[in-house]
């Protein structure tokens, strides 16, 4: 076991980060500083939810997505906003609890990156104490500096990332990064209040035996999709079937994949018609968790075998399909597919 002295806190990790790039101005560390603070302080909030009726419950609001939010969301959100709005270095964010584009208050400085996040993804499981997460995708401005940022700034492919990561409120609280050089992963140490280095280099194994899908959807999904999930279980031949772990957060469930190899499946819906496109959300769900997941050296496609880091989003809340995971389960989910497209 380390002892304290050799363990690196994710703050020691940027900034030797930054040194090893000559022209590096030090922005990136400081944003990464401020949403650093941010995770604590909703890490302490998930912590004592069950504890207090003025956090834990729904609100009476919904949001854009018509879905009802929890005062959690809606806590995460308004931190987030404020840590990142006003850290100097994001010049406009866009937050899945929020319609429009968030612009930096007046009097701050505006800065050169992005921010697109999912204050508490999950959110359905807060009142069950079951794990939920936060997850951020971060992209260089294309519009000049020195102004606001604009919408068309946020609209920008997954593989032009800056960095990309989610804070998973679980068992523990850790954060999972790339900034495009391999994953990492720190976990939150509550005696000293710091992420620390605790997955150097995370691979995600390149086949693995668990399948990740809302399998109460199956009247729903398209013959393709229905027919893999029969193959995977091995209804037909009677081999070992694949073992099903479904939580609901994405989040901890990309978390366990991402540990232990296997495939997560979110598909459309192509009969009840709730999900036409998929549920989960482009530019702050899928898009980030393509990035760890390739960078990891998995895959992450649409069900039309689409990668997910070539779509430009044309909206801010644009919906997805999202099948991610171990690179052999996602091939072997195209090629068996492919039968059924013809
Ligand atoms: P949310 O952002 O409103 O919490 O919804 C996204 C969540 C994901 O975390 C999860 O993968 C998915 O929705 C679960 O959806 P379902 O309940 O349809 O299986
Ligand atoms: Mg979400």
């Amino acid at each position: 076991m380390k002892s304290a002295t050799e363990m690196i806190s994710l703050s020691q990790y940027l900034i030797e980060e930054q040194l090893k790039l000559p022209y590096a101005t030090g922005d990136f560390t400081a944003l990464m500083n401020h949403l650093v603070y941010a995770a604590k302080v909703v890490s302490r909030e998930v912590r004592k939810a069950g504890l207090t009726d003025t956090i834990l419950g729904a609100t009476s609001e919904t949001n854009v997505q018509g879905e009802t939010q929890m005062k959690l969301d809606r806590y995460a959100d308004i931190l987030f906003t404020k840590a990142l709005s006003i850290c100097g270095h994001v010049c406009v964010l866009a937050s899945e609890e929020q319609e429009t584009i968030i612009e930096i208050p007046s009097g701050y400085k505006i800065g050169k990156y992005t921010f697109a996040f999912d204050p508490l993804d999950g959110s359905s499981n807060i009142d069950s104490n079951v794990s939920i997460g936060t997850i951020f995708s971060i992209h260089l401005r294309k519009s000049p500096m020195g102004r606001m940022g604009v919408e068309s700034d946020l609209l920008q492919q997954g593989n032009l990332q800056r960095c990309a990561g989610y804070i998973l409120y679980g068992s523990s609280t850790m954060m999972v990064l790339s900034t495009g050089n391999g994953v990492v992963g720190f976990t939150l140490d509550p005696s000293c209040g710091e992420f620390l280095l605790s997955h150097e280099s995370i691979k995600i194994p390149e086949s693995g035996s668990i399948y990740s899908i809302n399998e109460g959807n199956y009247d729903f999904w398209s013959d393709s999709v229905k027919a893999y999930i029969r193959k995977i279980k091995n209804i037909e031949n009677n081999n070992k079937p694949k073992t099903l772990r479904y939580i609901g957060s994405l989040v901890a469930d990309f978390h366990r994949n991402l540990l232990k190899g296997g495939i997560f499946l979110y598909p459309e819906d192509t009969k009840s018609k709730i999900y036409p496109l998929g549920k989960l959300r482009l530019l702050y769900e899928a898009s980030p968790m393509a990035f760890l997941a390739e960078q990891a050296g998995g895959m992450a496609i649409t069900v039309d075998g689409e990668r997910i880091l070539d779509a430009v989003p044309t909206s801010l809340h644009q919906r997805t399909t999202l099948i991610t995971g171990s690179k052999k389960e996602v091939e072997f989910f195209l090629d068996y597919t492919k039968q059924f497209k013809k």
